[in-house]
């Protein structure tokens, strides 16, 4: 990538309140990640994955067709080692998050952590059920310390099968024990990347990718899943509410606080503190009108799904909120936080206020949170925001915000579909095999500097549900296109194909359902499976006319999420370059591991991944996936022109017609 001297704000993202933001920064002459990644010409032998660090013998960079590194290292086991250790890392982030709830459940099952509840009793019971743990007659609470206690020891394990394996479809299960993928510990899988990746361990490219795919899976249906349950069973599963996204949600009158991360443990104690009347009089008695509370990347998508709490914004608008100078405290747990943050921060007032044992920041403050004292943890840093409200100084608060309805878990969605009388997912297979919804797409992942912000998201989001696409959204992609309206029940419905409003106006729901954070992609997995047992589309995965994209990812985890969703049998597009692209023009065998992803997990998975820059020929390709999955079930060939008519656009085009026309168009009666 070029350097890029004279970029304008409408350059780096298309959400107006952050191009304001960026003019801000200009004018008092702050960096941002924008101009940051401006400036910083990515190093293109490191982006393409053919520089090895590994030892002090290196770095080793192979540039010239057949060169190795010292110890003798070929550009393809170069990359794949890249890959699996982005992989490891990934998957160790999504895990450690999973850990941590599996030990906040346990400290709840003991009355051990203040302020904290079951909330969910009946998903509790169900996700016990799936492992045979007695539900009956017996209390929540030790239901919960033996599903504590169950999870937790997935981590430890050293043999046999993560037991979140056995909710894969059954055909996906066989298919991983023949290619010897099942993970067998969450934590053994991750630790074993990092040791076949030291110098002088496992050198055969298509081994390591096996075990990229045993540890990514160890994520999707393991310490990601794991996380995903007991956020549910501890602060409820997600059913829509009204929400609202983007920087207009800060208020001039009130305390503003942000939480940006990921672990909801902690953020759904600030939400529950800032309620309290104690804080709120602590808020009234500094001149405030209370605290406001807010989000940013999936802590925002967190407390937006279960309490409507608004999302000031996705991952790059860290930066842009505090530039609002109206942000008291940002607090932040795991995962995502820059660390320009303090810098920036010391031009206003914010307070950045790191609480993870595992995170600190040289200049923040720290307020370590203890699940065992959350609640008062919780007060501790609201009362040292509110006490910062006093030195607020200019302020500059774009006024944008949209209203969305967050919240479709695959419960919920198993309920919208027939009620709590026959929730089934009948209806949805239904709409596929028809054609009324062409094919599903999961269009999730970060922001990225590289790329234009939210630009790539919504574009391929749009023309997708012009296409009569349904659409599932986690993440940052979630709030891109909650900024943009996307997320608006059935007013969003004139974006959509004749097909997809069908359905949507039937069921009421909008056409893209917001599915939580990045850990909740395991929500997409269920979902799938349930697709597959719900019967007619096919007996696995691969079967299902669907597609996932991550046009603007970045992180790690995004990786991990990629791999572990083509193993369990999906086609998988990344926006931007690979990060083991080779140069072709200079390394002739370097793009040996790229196909191997891509045809290569194909043969062996169904599901494959690869790396697109264009956004029409991510939609082209999207299409093509979901028609030849189509063909390959026997279902009808998609028609749009066959549909569109459903009973709610017919009554409002009735009620709109003079009334002795509708009598003609109803009965057929001429007027006269
Ligand atoms: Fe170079 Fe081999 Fe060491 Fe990597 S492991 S830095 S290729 S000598
Ligand atoms: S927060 S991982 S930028 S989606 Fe989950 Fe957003 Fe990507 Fe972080």
């Amino acid at each position: 990538m070029t350097k890029k001297k004279d970029m304008r704000p409408e350059d780096f993202t298309i959400d107006t309140a952050a191009q304001k933001m960026i003019i801000r920064a200009e004018e008092l002459g702050i960096g941002t990640a924008f101009t940051r990644a401006s400036d910083m010409v990515p190093c293109n032998i490191g982006g393409a994955g053919m520089c090895c660090k590994l030892c002090g013998m290196g770095p080793c960079r192979l540039t010239k067709d057949g060169q190795t590194g010292v110890c003798g290292a070929t550009i393809d086991t170069i990359q794949a080692r890249n890959f699996i250790r982005a992989i490891a890392a990934g998957s160790a982030a999504h895990s450690d998050h999973g850990r941590d709830m599996a030990f906040t459940l346990k400290a709840v099952a003991n009355d051990e952590a203040e302020g904290y509840v079951i909330r969910d009793v009946a998903k509790l019971r169900t996700v016990a059920a799936y492992y045979d743990i007695p539900i009956e007659d017996r209390s929540p609470k030790e239901i919960a310390n033996d599903l504590a206690d169950l999870y937790i020891a997935q981590f430890g394990q050293q043999k046999g099968e993560v037991a979140l394996v056995k909710r894969a479809p059954s055909k996906r299960q066989k298919l991983w024990k023949e290619t010897g993928v099942v993970p067998r510990g969450v934590d053994r899988e991750t630790v074993e990347a990092l040791h076949r990746t030291h110098i002088g361990d496992d050198q055969d490219y298509k081994h390591l990718m096996q075990h990229a795919v045993r540890t990514a899976l160890a994520d999707g249906w393991g310490g990601s899943l794991i996380a995903t349950d007991i956020s549910d069973i501890l602060f409820g599963t997600p059913a829509p509410v009204l929400g609202q996204a983007n920087l207009g949600v800060l208020r001039e009158d009130m305390v503003n606080v942000v939480v940006h991360g990921h672990e909801p443990t902690l953020s759904q104690m600030v939400v529950a503190a800032s309620q309290d009347p104690e804080i709120i009089e602590y808020a009234k008695s500094k001149g405030a009108k209370g605290v406001n509370l807010s989000g940013i990347c999936c802590t925002a998508n967190e407390i937006l799904m279960r309490q409507g709490i608004p999302a000031a914004g996705n991952f790059l608008h860290q930066e842009l909120s505090i530039l609002t100078g109206a942000v008291e405290a940002m607090v932040v747990d795991v995962q995502c936080i820059m660390q320009a943050l303090v810098m920036l921060a010391e031009n206003f007032h914010t307070k950045i206020i790191t609480t993870s044992p595992k995170v600190k920041i040289k200049g923040a403050t720290h307020i370590e949170f203890d699940e065992h004292r959350a609640l008062s943890v919780a007060k501790e840093i609201l009362k040292a925001a509110i006490d910062n409200y006093e030195n607020r100084g200019k302020t500059s608060i774009p006024h944008e915000r949209e209203d969305l309805i967050p919240g479709f878990s695959h419960e919920y969605i198993n309920y919208m579909l027939g009620g709590s009388y026959r929730a089934s997912f009948r209806p949805l297979n239904d709409a596929v095999i028809s054609g009324r919804i062409r094919g599903v797409a999961a269009i999730v992942g970060c922001n990225n500097p590289r790329s234009k912000q939210d630009y790539l998201h919504t574009y391929v989001t749009e023309k997708l549900l012009k296409e009569d696409v349904l659409v599932v959204e986690t993440g940052c992609g979630a709030i891109a296109s909650a900024k943009l309206g996307f997320l608006l029940g059935e007013a969003g419905l004139n974006k959509v194909g004749p097909g997809l409003k069908e359905v949507c106006e039937t069921v009421g729901i909008p056409p893209v359902l917001h599915m939580g954070s990045c850990v909740d992609n395991t929500r997409i997995l269920t979902v799938l499976t349930q697709i597959v047992e719900e019967g007619g589309l096919g007996d696995d995965i691969d079967q299902v006319p669907a597609v996932g994209l991550a046009p603007e990812w970045m992180s790690e985890k995004a990786l991990s999420i990629g791999t572990y969703c083509v193993a369990s049998g999906a086609y998988v597009i990344f926006g931007g370059a690979s990060p083991i692209s080779g140069m072709p023009d200079r390394v002739a065998d370097s793009d040996e591991v790229l196909h191997y992803l891509s045809e290569g997990w194909e043969e062996l998975y169904g599901g494959k991944m690869e790396f697109i820059q264009d956004p029409d020929e991510m939609i082209r390709l999207t299409l093509e996936h979901i028609d030849k999955k189509r063909a390959e079930l026997g279902l009808p060939e998609y028609k749009p022109e066959g549909f569109g008519r459903s009973g709610d656009a017919r009554m409002l085009e009735l009620e709109a017609m003079p009334v002795f026309d509708r009598r003609a168009a109803l009965y057929g009666v001429a007027a006269n």
